[in-house]
């Protein structure tokens, strides 16, 4: 693949979800998870501009299995919003494992969106909750700076980086996904898929760039 040139005010880089929670020793944890962080650190150095995501649950919500009595996690249940998968209890707000990981430079983050916090909703994408309306607010944000392109990087490749690239693109941002900088979860369907196999797909299908570190310039 080409190399990317940075355009230094319109491209900014996007860290999804860089928490404890969701890496080895966390309660969601990603196989790999951790990997992210060096990676993430030698991309803050390239870009000029970056947000953070945090998934913040509250105790007892919704998308959580110990809220669904006779539910495991991973199962899928129907919600009014659509089919849901249960996790284990996770970033739950204020716990330590619900920060940011100590050892990402958050020197040029300059805004930290919080997501999952509205009890009965859950959410993965950046922009929007499960039900795909209810707004984060950072579209908004975004857009009064001038950013056009989205780098993304983070937890969990086939849950929140794929929904928040899904809601960019429809937003009307261009938008790349950094695999290297990105690590998934991997769970087994209904249909005898992966979500990492429907989340490529998905991207694939949306125009999406899977870019690695190396091509950006
Ligand atoms: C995530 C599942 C539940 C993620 C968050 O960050 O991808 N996945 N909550
Ligand atoms: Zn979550």
């Amino acid at each position: 693949m080409d190399a990317i040139a940075i355009e230094r005010e319109t491209d900014i880089l996007g860290l999804v979800d860089v928490q404890p929670t969701f890496m080895p020793g966390g309660e969601l944890a990603v196989a790999d998870g951790d990997a992210v962080v060096p990676a993430i650190n030698r991309l803050l150095a390239r870009f000029d501009h970056a947000f953070a995501t945090q998934d913040w649950h509250p105790a007892g919500h919704t998308s959580f299995a110990s809220a669904h009595p006779g539910r495991l996690p991973y199962d899928t249940v129907p919600m009014p919003y659509g089919e849901q998968v249960l996790w284990p209890d996770h970033a739950l707000q204020g716990s330590a494992n619900a920060a940011l990981h100590r050892d990402v430079d958050l020197t040029k983050v300059e805004v930290i969106v919080r997501k999952g916090f509205h009890p009965a909703i859950d959410s993965y994408s950046t922009f929007f909750e499960n039900d795909r309306r209810t707004p984060t607010g950072l579209d908004g944000w975004l857009r009064q700076r001038g950013f056009r392109r989205i780098f993304l990087a983070g937890l969990a490749t086939d849950f929140c980086v794929t929904w928040s690239a899904e809601d960019a693109v429809r937003l009307g941002y261009d938008v790349a996904v950094i695999e290297d900088a990105c690590r998934g979860i991997g769970v087994p369907l209904p249909n005898g898929r992966t979500s990492m196999d429907e989340a490529r797909e998905r991207l694939a299908r949306l125009g999406v760039a899977l870019v690695t570190s190396a091509d950006i310039r």
